[in-house]
């Protein structure tokens, strides 16, 4: 059924295996011939990958993919077409990448182009391939245009056709009305022949059987609401006789065992006795990647399984501009159902920073408002990341939509040994400007404390508090020796009320650079606490 073959030049540079274009379908594209010892699979920012749904076929695993093309200042998933990855060794480090192997609007007649999202290919009963691919309607008067189309070839490559031409299968109005977003289909053609479809983001998840055919519903739609914090990216999947949903779920909170922000996901899963259910919560499989989004698919290919996912850790990568990865999936066959084991992430060596002044990574940060409300997150003030148009877990904040915001609010490193600081470096971010009294504004005035003599004394000798959000503000004082350092903000007021203070990165200078080890803190919860003083 497959046609083509991955042909590799003996320099290994390049592969060519090509489709036959059929003019008016997506068109097959060339395949490229990567080596790619570590995750992300493409990882040098020239093109990125999202959404992977992995697939075998015959001898090849391939992972379908969408294409993330957002500009780095740009918070947007601008997805335009999908590509895949293909491989007959995972561990052999060699790919074949086909860019561009469909469109929506290439596709689908009743498509608009661009919101490539989350698709998944699948072998049907009569040996062809079928591509379940969420597009937006062109021409619908829902409120939400997302939909579920079906194309079909004998090759994954494509050519690809609408296997219903007359429109999805899936939308605000099939196969009911609804009013949730129909997007991330996954599909299952089961032991005995029959299909399931489940789909859905935003904490709805929902699933129908369909006929032999791969298109016509069959059956009622069901609600599954015992998934644990389900959030988007059903995989649905089956290892003896077992029916598994893995999931991007965001249940959040400093507790929770899937993610410390709102805006994260981690990858769950659950397990049924069937294949509608009903659904029991197992557990986490894999924790928040680096991107907002998670989102994963497993299958079994020459006796081991993987897990693909992705993550922001391809050059240049962010939110969206994200890259698949792939692991080793493992199962603990000793209970019943079988257990996914979490997985432990791999990637390319990330070279050791070289010397450098700034010594907040050695530290521990905190906050006067912890637990920080889940939409923030306290590890991004020293995780050395500053984005152009960052989110909400890219940076401390205080904001809260149920409290009102205190006139006064402070961030802290803690070190387990002493350190000597003479400098800071601090980069606010706002949605307001400063004399407000609402949203997030840069403070009216901030200060630096440090710990010493069991108080809190302000550093010495301190040259201008800088307060323009956007841009690192350095603050020179004379040399101080301490355990913990601590910023001191006043909020920007004005009738009464408080704004927020939001510090995207906050760098704590050393006067000479010295070799970073981060995570080396061992007693972060030393505190140098003096209710006293704490608030100078
Ligand atoms: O890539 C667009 C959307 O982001 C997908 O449909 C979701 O699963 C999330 O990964």
């Amino acid at each position: 059924m497959i046609r083509h073959g991955l042909r590799e030049l003996a320099s290994g540079v390049a592969v060519l295996a090509l489709a036959t274009p059929v003019v008016g379908t997506a068109q097959a594209s060339h395949g490229n011939a990567i080596v790619a010892p570590a995750n992300p699979v493409l990882s040098d920012g020239s093109y990125y990958s999202t959404d992977p749904a992995p697939l075998v076929l015959d001898d090849t695993l391939y992972i379908l993919a969408g294409r993330d093309e957002a500009p780095v200042d740009v918070n947007d998933f601008i997805m335009n077409e999908w590509q895949l990855l293909a491989t007959r060794d995972p561990a052999s480090a060699r790919w074949v990448h086909y860019p561009a192997i469909a469109r929506p609007e290439n596709v689908f007649a009743w498509a608009e182009p661009g919101r490539a999202y989350a698709g998944q290919m699948i072998r049907g009963g009569d040996g062809r391939i079928y591509f379940y691919a969420p597009v937006l309607e062109a021409k619908s008067d829902a409120r939400d245009r997302f939909a579920i189309g079906v194309a079909v070839a004998d090759d994954p490559r494509g050519p690809w056709r609408d296997a219903h031409p007359s429109g999805p299968i899936v939308s605000q109005k099939l196969p009911v009305p609804n009013t949730i977003q129909n997007i991330d289909p996954t599909v299952l053609v089961d032991d005995d022949g029959r299909v399931y479809l489940y789909w859905g983001t935003f904490g709805r998840l929902r699933g129908v059987e369909l006929a032999s055919d791969m298109i016509t519903p069959k059956g009622s739609v069901i609600s599954v609401e015992s998934l644990d914090g389900f959030f988007e990216a059903p995989w649905f999947m089956k290892r003896k006789g077992v029916y598994y949903m893995l999931y991007a779920g965001n249940r959040a909170g400093p507790d929770s065992d899937c993610t410390p922000t709102l805006y994260h996901a981690c990858i769950a899963y659950g397990t049924a006795p069937s294949p509608l259910g009903p659904w029991t919560y197992r557990g986490v499989i894999l924790d928040p990647v680096s991107s907002t989004t998670s989102h994963a698919g497993a299958v079994e290919y020459k006796g081991q399984w993987y897990l693909a996912y992705h993550n922001a850790d391809a050059r240049g990568g962010g939110h969206f501009r994200r890259s698949v990865a792939i692991d080793r999936l493992e199962w603990d066959d000793s209970v019943t159902p079988a257990r996914i084991r979490k997985l432990l992430p791999t990637r390319a060596p990330v070279p050791a920073p070289g010397p450098q002044r700034n010594v907040a990574p050695m530290g521990s940060a905190f906050a006067s408002n912890m637990p920080v409300p889940v939409q923030y997150w306290i590890k991004s003030l020293n995780d050395g990341i500053v984005r152009a148009n960052p989110l909400p877990p890219d940076m401390w904040g205080s904001w809260s939509r149920t409290t009102a915001n205190p006139p006064r609010q402070w961030i802290e490193y803690r070190w387990d040994k002493p350190v000597t600081l003479n400098g800071s470096r601090i980069h606010f971010w706002s949605d307001h400007p400063t004399g407000s009294g609402e949203g997030v504004a840069p403070p009216a005035r901030w200060r630096i404390l440090y710990w010493a003599d069991g108080r809190w004394k302000p550093v010495p000798r301190a040259s201008a508090y800088g307060t323009i959000p956007g841009k690192f503000a350095e603050t020179r004082f004379g040399p101080v020796t301490t355990r913990c350092i601590r910023a001191v903000f006043d909020a920007s007021s004005a009738n009464g009320r408080h704004a927020a203070v939001a510090v995207q990165e906050w760098e704590v200078l050393a006067p000479r650079a010295t070799a970073i080890v981060r995570g080396s803190v061992r007693d972060a919860a030393a505190a140098c606490d003096d209710p006293k003083t704490e608030h100078q």
